[in-house]
């Protein structure tokens, strides 16, 4: 049996509407790898949909839980980060690359803080800076192609975009640091929506599902952690893509089929078995042996 791999998931805890931590576990957990927790704040639901919020920042928590994991010895085979809230935060995700990144960690960050061409309200206009020197330190990273805009200090171009656009920032995203970049949100025409991967040897993949009208919540969490999940596991990034596109998609269709109220998020449980089904079918045959 192989060893099992463990990740740390940097997230906030939104108790109700589906996102960050409380989709990032069951979907990496669906995808066989061991989760550690680091999370960011608690909030009673997330901010995009719900009025009158709490929430509670747990940045004091996050250097005294360091301490105790390095005291342990404790590592991790991947760092997952998402919705960071503050500078503060940003500064100690440096300080955890330090202590825990060994040269085989896979560190992804997911530059969680802008959509449909706009910052996130809770944050200020140079955090896409702090947000940039994160990404430089990754393995992988996962922005929407506002994050991009922002990343890069460039303007936000609304899609439906070129695939030259695409590749272009594609690879001006990469020039900031990460080995890997996968775009999420993309657009080449009215009917289909995607992602688009430039992977460490340079070669750009696109996966693709039919649009679905509508603001669906936490899907950028759920795309970002069962892309992780394939690549953890082993897959190309490109097929680790084609498996977060559909499983997005498919979540995405049945919530829309239900009609039930969109903040909520999506209904991906129902195809976890699909998930799995597809992670299985994909597993590649050298990873295959070395399980016999
Ligand atoms: O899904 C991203 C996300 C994560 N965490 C919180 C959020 C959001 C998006 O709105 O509000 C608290």
């Amino acid at each position: 049996m192989k060893k099992q791999k463990r990740l740390l998931a940097v997230h906030d805890i939104s108790a109700v509407g589906k996102c960050s931590l409380t989709v990032a576990l069951p979907i990496l957990s669906a995808a066989g790898i061991e989760v550690s927790v680091l999370p960011t704040a608690v909030l009673s639901t997330h901010t995009g949909g719900f009025t009158g919020y709490t929430f509670h920042d747990l940045t004091a928590q996050i250097r005294p839980m360091m301490a105790h994991w390095a005291s342990l010895g404790i590592e991790f085979d991947a760092i997952y980060t998402g919705y960071l809230g503050s500078f503060d935060q940003l500064r100690l995700m440096h300080e955890l690359f330090d202590g825990f990144a060994r040269p085989q960690t896979l560190l992804a960050v997911d530059p969680v803080m802008a959509d449909n061409g706009a910052l996130y309200a809770c944050f200020s206009p140079d955090f896409p800076a702090g947000m940039a020197d994160l990404c430089a330190r990754a393995q992988l990273i996962t922005p929407n192609m506002t994050e991009a805009a922002l990343l890069l200090g460039r303007p936000y171009r609304p899609g439906p975009c070129t695939k030259e656009h695409v590749e272009d920032t594609l690879r001006a995203l990469a020039a900031l640091g990460p080995h890997s970049v996968v775009l999420t949100g993309i657009h080449l025409d009215a009917r289909t929506m995607g992602a688009a991967a430039l992977d460490s040897q340079g070669c750009v993949r696109y996966a693709f599902s039919p649009q679905v009208d509508g603001v669906f919540y936490g899907t950028g969490d759920v795309f970002a952690s069962a892309l992780l999940g394939g690549v953890l596991r082993g897959l190309p990034l490109g097929d680790a893509l084609d498996i977060a596109v559909d499983f997005v998609y498919q979540g995405v269709r049945v919530t829309k089929q239900a009609g039930t109220d969109l903040r909520y998020g999506i209904n991906f449980e129902s195809n976890l078995p699909g998930y799995i089904r597809a992670l299985q079918q994909s597993d590649a045959p050298a990873q295959e042996e070395t399980h016999g």
